[in-house]
């Protein structure tokens, strides 16, 4: 067991000085936050707290989706700010599980402001942006890379920041089953276990606890939901008026993919919503050997080998529909 741990990437000696240097951190981490976003950023910064570093993190509370919001319930004296400041004088920023500067979740956020900037990423598409990178594409998640970097420190793990990270491995895997969980990733949370994550308060909240506005989009994307290419492309769609009548908002779109994904022979997932007027997303999902990130790139996406997202402007959605869901059969058809 132990070898196949043993070549685990952790921080370098040059980003680890840079990270022991910092007293008056700001921590961030992507736009539609999801739970490892948020997990790592405010886990992360507890722990630093915890340690007499005064950690900040950057996280506008209108952005996180209603069913995450007890994330934030457990690092309740974890102070956030909602838009970048230069008057409030940090020493240097932590970014989180964002792969370009342009998708930190902050107002006004200056990379260069700072002067310092380290990265922790699990995103292969991440170019290294900051000052110092630590990237691990392998990770199933920033979580997972922040609670190998604790235990490899020697920190002590408090229960709150342990659930956190825990939160974010358990996210960022669909419960430890998606084909990116590893024995490494397994190892991380056993040890978040040990250290007091509530299990139960993370698969309650993040599984059985659907708010009405979230069970009505369900509704709705099961209703839109399209086969094609032989059954094995599904996709499905949310326009604004759906959002509207379900008294939901785009920070509410998460894992809602997983619906048409979920569709037995289905191979490749796309999810279109229109959270904001004029603004498509698209979720990507590949199953087994199918890669769904080269397209999400096709359309100035980017993210992980098989889940992956796209944002496009000013265009409506049955147009993009159309187009995308075009690429995507000839994508699926080149790869099975
Ligand atoms: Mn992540």
């Amino acid at each position: 067991m132990t070898s196949s741990l043993a070549a685990l990437s952790l921080p370098t000696e040059s980003w680890l000085s840079r990270f022991h240097a910092l007293r008056r951190p700001l921590l961030v981490a992507h736009v539609t936050p999801d739970s490892d976003a948020i997990g790592s950023a405010l886990g992360l910064a507890t722990a630093m707290r915890e340690r007499g570093i005064d950690a900040t993190v950057g996280l506008p509370a209108v952005t996180v989706a209603k069913k995450l919001e007890f994330l934030l319930e457990l690092a309740p004296d974890t102070p956030r700010v909602d838009a970048w400041s230069t008057d409030a004088g940090f020493d240097g920023v932590i970014i989180l599980d964002t792969a370009a500067s342009r998708r930190v979740n902050l107002e006004g956020f200056d990379i260069v402001a700072p002067g310092l900037s380290l990265n922790i990423d699990h995103h292969i598409t991440n170019d290294g942006f900051a000052t110092d990178n630590w990237i691990d594409g392998d990770a199933t998640s920033t979580c997972e890379m922040v609670g190998r970097m604790l235990t490899h420190l020697g920190w002590s793990i408090s229960s709150p920041v342990a659930t956190l990270l825990y939160a974010g491995i358990h996210g960022d895997t669909a419960g430890f089953s998606l084909p990116s969980t590893t024995p490494a990733s397994m190892q991380v949370a056993a040890d978040l276990l040990a250290a007091g994550a509530d299990v139960g308060l993370v698969g309650e909240q993040l599984c059985r606890s659907q708010a009405r506005s979230d069970f009505e989009i369900l509704r709705k994307v099961y209703d839109n939901t399209k086969l094609t290419a032989d059954g094995q492309l599904a996709y499905s769609f949310l326009t604004h008026a759906d959002f509207l009548e379900a008294g939901a908002k785009a920070e509410d779109i998460d894992d809602q993919v997983g619906v048409p994904m979920a569709l037995k022979g289905v191979h490749m997932a796309l999810l279109f919503t229109e959270g904001h007027k004029g603004t498509i997303r698209i979720n990507l999902r590949g199953e087994g050997d199918v890669r769904v990130v080269e397209l999400a790139q096709q359309f100035g996406g980017g993210g992980h080998a098989q889940a992956a997202g796209v944002k496009i402007n000013d265009r409506d959605i049955h147009d993009v529909i159309e187009e995308v869901v075009a690429a995507a059969q000839t994508s699926i058809k080149q790869q099975t």
